[in-house]
């Protein structure tokens, strides 16, 4: 617990356990009395009992001295024959505790919900050349509440060449397995699904505030040392952050050629989603600086619409995460504040929420062409808005969202578990039917089904059932393979037309699917990932800058001359967007393979070519397919500091306490939240 009521549990609740109330002020120096006061009442008997034993005959003494004797012996033997079975009764009446089969009438305390699993993943033996974890290491990691690295940022950086890449696939895999005897909760064809951490669901009822994962923080470590490549990435990131505090400070985004700026909701939103990368990269000159603008100019008292999804993930997760780093409760009042002004978006006839929010006035309207919402941003605030309410102990924000979710699961108009892109805020019905993809306007819908089951410890069922149903739709309508190079891809359908069109958002999937495979889901899906991501890599290094255009379509019949990728003149543009170096960071942290650090340092090195600004920040470009003219669009989108440069650094690292995935999940801006331990 954290506020005070949190605090007065956690004071009394060893206490408590026992049935015994905490010692009373002044305990001490009551002790303290009585001991003074047995040591004179010695003094003043010493003399009388020496006197008494002096008057006895030598054969009383002797008596006396002999039945002491007797007693001693007595004594002894009867500890040895008591207390070696006492001892066997205490171990075996422990570990019949677990195995006592169920007596008709009598409950045990802590019965198994399911039978113990037979297998653990079925799965896992089709695929033998496949290790979706590296050989697990001794066991580091503790269960329960997340215990963060999260260090202040450090403020010398020592470069390191040399790194170790075993260290980073150190996971606990064989200390859950072997703790997981007593905790399946279903099974998806053939794999065992558990919750391997205990962590309780997120029920409705929230009753205590809980503290930053900060401050539970123990075990520190020696800070593992920073490589070249990091480096690099804070040398861009200091780059970025000056164009931006030069130019744009306080405002949204950069617009680093014309050295000025662009609102989006006036809400200083670069400044926000960046606040947890310096965090982690350490940059702590530039974290205080950016705090003192949150404390002193930050209002969302203002007259303003914003967008319910994008304030959500990049405000809201931003302040919500570096709450969670630094352990500053600053960050909790502001994600607190602008939590409560989104919250006017739920006010539909059907729950599902709005797209715009005015947070000064409290009102909130879909967009001025029609009463839709898109599905990927309804199905996408609900990590944020879950740990709102955990933190503050107010469930209002997780009923909220979770009613969205529930809502969703039960529709009808998806495709073996795919999504239309958009739904109705009066009917509640999805609407445009029959077009799918894991693009824009559907893509963090998938990415949440998983994110969500692991926030809350692997136990909400309806979300991991959608999330594998959906990877199933995947596989049957969507996936196809390029010519020349037999690359897998995730396509459209669109009302029963396949389309090898795919977005570079789309990229977000091998990432969730590694993370699937690293939480006990079918291997399966680590296979596919490893597909994908070798195909995210081509849309860079098939295209002139070496980097990726926003959207691409696949050739789908060998022509010469042709590659794999073609591009559209409409669609040659690139954003800066994080989605493949995220997922590199997921392939990395799982396998160990050094070639995803090698593939995401390749594009760090063609950002730095292709839009880095001399004055100061990057710049979104126009065409990918231009190095000589890659038409510089004069833009930084506020993700490239809160995402893009984030994943880059945690991919470079190998320290796999930075960000621990079995202790954090990202949101789909890059934001770490805890997952959730026992209350
Ligand atoms: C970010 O705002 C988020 O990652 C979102 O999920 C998708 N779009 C951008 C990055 O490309």
């Amino acid at each position: 617990g954290g506020g005070a009521p949190g605090a007065s549990a956690a004071g009394t609740g060893r206490w408590g356990c026992l049935g015994l109330r905490p010692p009373a002020a002044g305990w001490g120096s009551a002790l303290g009395s009585a001991r003074v006061a047995a040591a004179h009442g010695w003094g003043l008997c010493r003399g009388c009992w020496l006197g008494k034993w002096k008057q006895l005959s030598r054969l009383q003494r002797s008596v006396i001295l002999f039945l002491f004797a007797f007693l001693a012996v007595c004594g002894v033997v009867s500890y040895t024959s008591v207390g070696e079975p006492w001892k066997s009764l205490t171990n075996k009446s422990s570990e019949e505790q677990r195995s006592e089969p169920e007596v008709p009438g009598l409950k045990l305390a802590n019965p198994a919900v399911l039978p113990a699993p037979q297998k653990a993943d079925a799965n896992l033996g089709a695929y033998p050349e496949l290790s979706p974890q590296k050989p697990p290491k001794p066991p580091h990691v503790r269960r329960g509440p997340p215990n963060l690295q999260i260090r202040p940022p450090r403020r010398d950086v020592r470069p390191k060449t040399h790194h170790d890449p075993s260290r980073a696939v150190e996971e606990p895999v064989q200390t859950e397995k072997e703790e997981k005897t007593e905790k399946s909760v279903i099974s998806w064809r053939g794999a065992v699904i558990e919750p391997d951490q205990s962590t309780e669901p997120p029920s409705s009822k929230i009753k205590e505030p809980e503290k930053p994962s900060s401050v539970e923080a123990e075990d520190e470590k020696e800070p593992v040392p920073i490589n070249d490549r990091q480096l690099a990435v804070i040398e861009a990131f200091r780059h970025a952050w000056k164009g931006y505090k030069d130019f744009a400070w306080g405002h949204d985004e950069l617009k680093p050629l014309s050295k000025s700026y662009s609102e989006w909701f006036g809400l200083g939103l670069t400044l926000i989603d960046a606040l947890d990368t310096m965090w982690i990269l350490g940059l702590k000159e530039e974290f205080e600086e950016a705090r003192k603008w949150i404390a002193n100019e930050l209002v969302f008292d203002k007259n303003v619409d914003v967008n319910l999804f994008e304030s959500t993930i990049r405000i809201l997760g931003g302040l919500l995460s570096t709450y969670h780093l630094s352990g500053d409760s600053l960050f909790l009042e502001k994600a607190k504040d602008i939590g409560n002004r989104l919250m006017p978006a739920f006010k539909t006839p059907s729950k599902i929420p709005y797209s715009d929010v005015n947070i000064g006035r409290g009102t909130a309207h879909p967009p001025r062409w029609t009463s839709d919402s898109t599905v990927a941003e309804v199905t996408s605030i609900q990590l944020e808005f879950r740990e709102l309410s955990r933190l503050t102990g107010d469930e209002k924000f997780q009923k909220a969202v979770d009613e969205v979710m529930k809502h969703v699961h039960t529709l009808s108009g998806k495709n073996d578990g795919l999504v239309p892109m958009f739904i109705n805020t009066n009917s509640g019905q999805f609407t445009h039917l029959g077009v799918y993809t894991l693009g824009a306007r559907a893509d963090s819908y998938y990415e949440y089904l998983l994110k969500q089951w692991i926030q809350g410890g692997k136990k909400e069922n309806e979300l991991l059932e959608d999330y594998m149903r959906a990877i199933e739709g995947v596989k049957k309508h969507l996936l196809q393979r390029s010519q020349p190079k037999q690359l897998t891809f995730v396509g459209e359908l669109a009302h029963g037309h396949f389309s090898a069109k795919m977005d570079h958002l789309v990229c977000f999937l091998p990432g969730t699917l590694a993370l699937g495979a690293h939480n006990g889901l079918t291997a399966d899906h680590m296979k596919l990932a490893e597909a994908l991501i070798e195909t995210c890599y081509q849309m860079y290094v098939q295209v002139e800058t070496g980097l990726s255009p926003e959207i691409v379509h696949f050739n789908l019949h060998a022509q010469k001359g042709h590659k794999d990728v073609e591009i559209k003149p409409a669609d040659r543009h690139n954003l800066l967007r994080p989605e493949t170096v995220e997922s590199l960071f997921y392939m990395y942290r799982f396998t160990g393979d050094k070639k995803y650090q090698d593939w995401g340092w390749e594009i760090l090195q063609n950002f730095n070519k292709y839009t880095r600004v001399p004055t100061g920040g990057y710049t979104s470009i126009n065409n990918v397919q231009n190095p000589s003219n890659p038409e510089p669009r004069d833009k930084m989108e506020s993700f490239f500091l809160g995402e893009t440069l984030k994943y880059m650094f945690l991919l470079f690292s190998d320290d796999i306490d930075l960000i621990n995935l079995d202790k954090y999940v990202f949101n789909t801006e890059a934001h770490p939240l805890p997952i959730w331990a026992p209350a």
